[in-house]
């Protein structure tokens, strides 16, 4: 039987077999395929190549320290203004209680991300950092995106490297890859004009690998962007990896209009997200892992992502609640799925569930119920 109808598809199966990378044109001919089936079988042998029958989720748990940012991105339902109700920032105490209960109910990693709050000073950042690993040396702190790292510099007058040197110095393991958003212009200054630009993402990435650390990249899809928008950013990510190497894992997030300025937008369709899964398996031959964030993309699709060429299904468990940068795709901002569950929908899926510490090291420990 034919692999696929869509000669094109055919042509860029022969090149994936031989290993050769795939082009600009390849990827807008993969979005434009009617054949799913072929594209996910072929993001799936590229999958399968890596990883065979494994798929990854750790235990986590986000902390958003502040809502507060003046940074007013148009696809963001998560800030507050100042003086807007509902705006917070936790203080250290706070903080520290939230990842003593992550971490009795066994997680391993806090994901620490929040708004550019120009009412903190740096010693906020450094002394949360250094307060957690005092307390739970066992977790492991992956904080801060490329844009709050650009945020900091010019914010608080340091150059990049003290930045980052402070930041390890307080106990930075890793840094999320958020802020990517979308790298080309003039989408990314029509829907966050007041982020650091693509360049600068791309470089602060580079400077965080060669002070050792691993970071991982994301994309937003799914508002106004493009095709070619798209195919450009994993472009621009692919060549970083080539140049740094530090990028663990790539993490394509589905736009959710509710409460945001782009609220009138429908989002992506269930066969946009897996399109845009297999094509960025497909052609970031580079990272080793694709992760199908399920809480953006909802339990079912993420669970079908995983025949799309993701490896990962993120957490079992995040901060939930209307005020998180968590909000969810599942009914009621549900973002808490238990161990059990998460390893359920992996296996029903075909998968063999392995619990990872962040930088994916296999865990072995027995099967607790973290409800
Ligand atoms: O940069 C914001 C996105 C990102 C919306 O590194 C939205 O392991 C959908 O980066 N609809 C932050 N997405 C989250 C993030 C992340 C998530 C999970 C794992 C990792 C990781 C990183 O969330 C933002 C932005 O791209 N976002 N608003 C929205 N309405």
């Amino acid at each position: 039987m034919q692999f696929s109808h869509d000669p094109k598809l055919i042509d860029i199966a022969v090149k994936v077999n031989a290993g050769d990378r795939l082009s600009f044109a390849d990827a807008v001919a993969l979005f434009a395929t009617d054949d799913l089936p072929a594209l996910g079988k072929l993001a799936d042998l590229v999958r399968r190549q890596k990883h065979g029958r494994v798929t990854y989720f750790n235990v986590n748990r986000h902390l958003n320290p502040t809502n507060i940012c003046y940074a007013d991105c148009k696809f963001c339902g998560f800030y507050r203004t100042p003086r807007q109700p509902g705006a917070y920032t936790h203080n250290l105490e706070e903080s520290l209680t939230l990842a003593g209960r992550a971490v009795r109910e066994g997680a391993t990693e806090l994901h620490i991300t929040g708004g550019l709050n120009t009412k903190l000073p740096f010693s906020y950042f450094t002394e949360l950092l250094s307060s957690l690993k005092s307390h739970y040396p066992q977790l492991h702190l992956k904080a801060f995106t490329m844009v709050e790292l650009d945020h900091f510099a010019h914010f608080y007058k340091m150059d990049d490297a003290e930045v980052i040197q402070q930041l390890i110095q307080a106990g930075l393991d890793s840094c999320p890859g958020g802020g990517a958003e979308i790298f080309r212009e003039p989408t990314r200054s029509m829907i966050c004009a007041h982020k650091c630009d693509a360049d600068r993402w791309l470089d602060l990435s580079g400077k965080v690998h060669a002070a050792g650390l691993r970071t991982n990249a994301t994309m937003l899809y799914g508002h106004i962007e493009s095709i070619e928008d798209r195919v450009d950013h994993l472009i621009r990510l692919r060549d970083q990896q080539d140049k740094s190497g530090g990028f663990q894992c790539f993490i394509p997030l589905a736009f959710y209009p509710p409460d945001t300025q782009l609220a009138h937008l429908p989002g992506p369709s269930g066969v946009d997200s897996l399109k845009t899964i297999a094509v960025s398996r497909l052609m970031l031959d580079n990272f080793d892992h694709v992760k199908a964030y399920w809480v953006m993309l909802g339990k079912r699709l993420a669970q079908i992502a995983l025949h799309y060429g993701a490896n990962d299904l993120d957490g079992t468990i995040t901060e939930g609640g209307e005020l998180t940068e968590s909000y969810s795709v599942e009914s009621n901002n549900e973002v808490k799925m238990s161990n059990n569950e998460i390893i359920a929908l992996i296996e029903e899926a075909g998968f063999e569930a392995v619990e990872r510490d962040t930088l994916y090291n296999r865990l072995e420990r027995p099967s607790v119920s973290f409800a």
